[in-house]
């Protein structure tokens, strides 16, 4: 069994592919690292250890003292937080990967690193955008992600570093919170529905973007990485899709549940993003190179938070 680390542990993706590499792989094989001292909750009994990975040598360090195979690269500076601090966004996003990848040169047998749907720009076809197309992304965090995504090939290509990649869409879960994105409004939404609170949204009632609930998302990464690697033909990032909706489609369908909810426009800075950003994806590779299928179509999404949701706090 591959010992894994994962960078970034304590974030909303990292809580619940965690918890699931563990369940699935064994706690004592999975590493979770983050900036913190202490773990989050949710993310099980495994070994965890404090790790910043802007200092190389003790991302070093941890590979030798716990004989690390495999990388799930989860830190970055998201689309909303990054327009605040471009230049932070830029360093922490691009140097932490390049860190990894040169590990993959001699230390590591795989490596998964995400992007984004954020690759794509305005002038990207808005509906169903193809695997390859034109891109031209317009915010740091995009920019930052298409370079990434430059690197993993160049090191695939060039090194044999068996890197791998999904552009994600928006992600949706109860476990944690979102951390500082455009997409974070369809996880928000919930934690005042469930509260009977009014919900005042970022975005605007129409602004369309592509979503997946966290565990079609931990399910299409784990995917990825069990796929063996002659399958995987894109070694810059595979598409990825799920649902696509508005802040009021989901707001009908949290309604069916809290009729009484209820939400407000107040458009800001984010609105931009989100307009750049695709309404849909095409992600036909991924499902024929290994077979890639969604679970969670928006019924079934909305179901599942406000479910989830209930249960974490009877247990909290
Ligand atoms: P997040 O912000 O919730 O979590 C990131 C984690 O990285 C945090 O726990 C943070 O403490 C940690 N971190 C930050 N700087 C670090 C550093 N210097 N060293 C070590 N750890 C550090 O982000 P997320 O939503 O979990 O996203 C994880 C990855 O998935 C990111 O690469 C993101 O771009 C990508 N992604 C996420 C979404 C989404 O909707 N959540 C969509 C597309 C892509
Ligand atoms: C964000 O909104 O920044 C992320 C993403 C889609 O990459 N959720």
């Amino acid at each position: 069994m591959s010992k894994i680390l994962i960078i970034g542990a304590c974030g909303q993706l990292g809580t619940e592919l965690t918890l699931k590499l563990r369940t699935l792989k064994g706690d004592d094989n999975v590493l979770a690292t983050d900036l913190r001292s202490e773990p989050v909750k949710f993310i099980g009994d495994g070994p965890y250890e404090q790790l910043d990975i802007m200092h190389p040598s003790r991302f070093n360090e941890l590979i030798d003292n716990y004989g690390i195979k495999e990388v799930y690269h989860l830190a970055a500076v998201l689309s909303a937080k990054s327009e605040q601090d471009p230049r932070f966004a830029w360093k922490l996003n691009m140097e932490s990967l390049l860190t990894v990848l040169e590990a993959g040169k001699d230390q590591l047998e795989k490596i998964y690193w995400p992007s984004s749907i954020a690759v794509f720009g305005p002038d990207t076809p808005k509906v169903n955008t193809p695997q390859n197309t034109v891109m031209n992304p317009n915010t740091i965090y995009g920019i930052s992600k298409q370079a990434g995504e430059r690197w993993c090939e160049y090191y695939f290509e060039k090194y044999g570093v068996d890197v791998r990649s999904l552009r994600y869409p928006g992600l949706i879960g109860h476990k944690a919170m979102a951390g500082g994105g455009t997409t974070d409004y369809a996880v928000d939404i919930f934690h005042k529905a469930i509260a009977e609170e009014k919900y005042e949204c970022f975005l605007s009632r129409d602004a369309m973007l592509p979503m997946m609930h966290m565990d079609d998302a931990v399910k299409a990464t784990i995917g990825l990485m069990e796929t063996p690697a002659e399958n995987v033909r894109i070694r810059s990032s595979y598409n990825l899709a799920a649902t696509s909706f508005t802040p009021a489609v989901i707001t009908s369908e949290i309604r069916k549940h809290y009729p009484d909810f209820e939400i407000e426009y107040a458009p800001d800075f984010r609105q931009k993003i989100a307009d750049s950003w695709p309404d849909s994806v095409d992600d036909s590779a991924a499902r024929q190179d290994w077979g890639w299928h969604h679970q969670y179509d928006l019924k079934e999404l909305v179901e599942k938070m406000i479910t989830g949701l209930k249960e974490s706090i009877v247990f909290n």
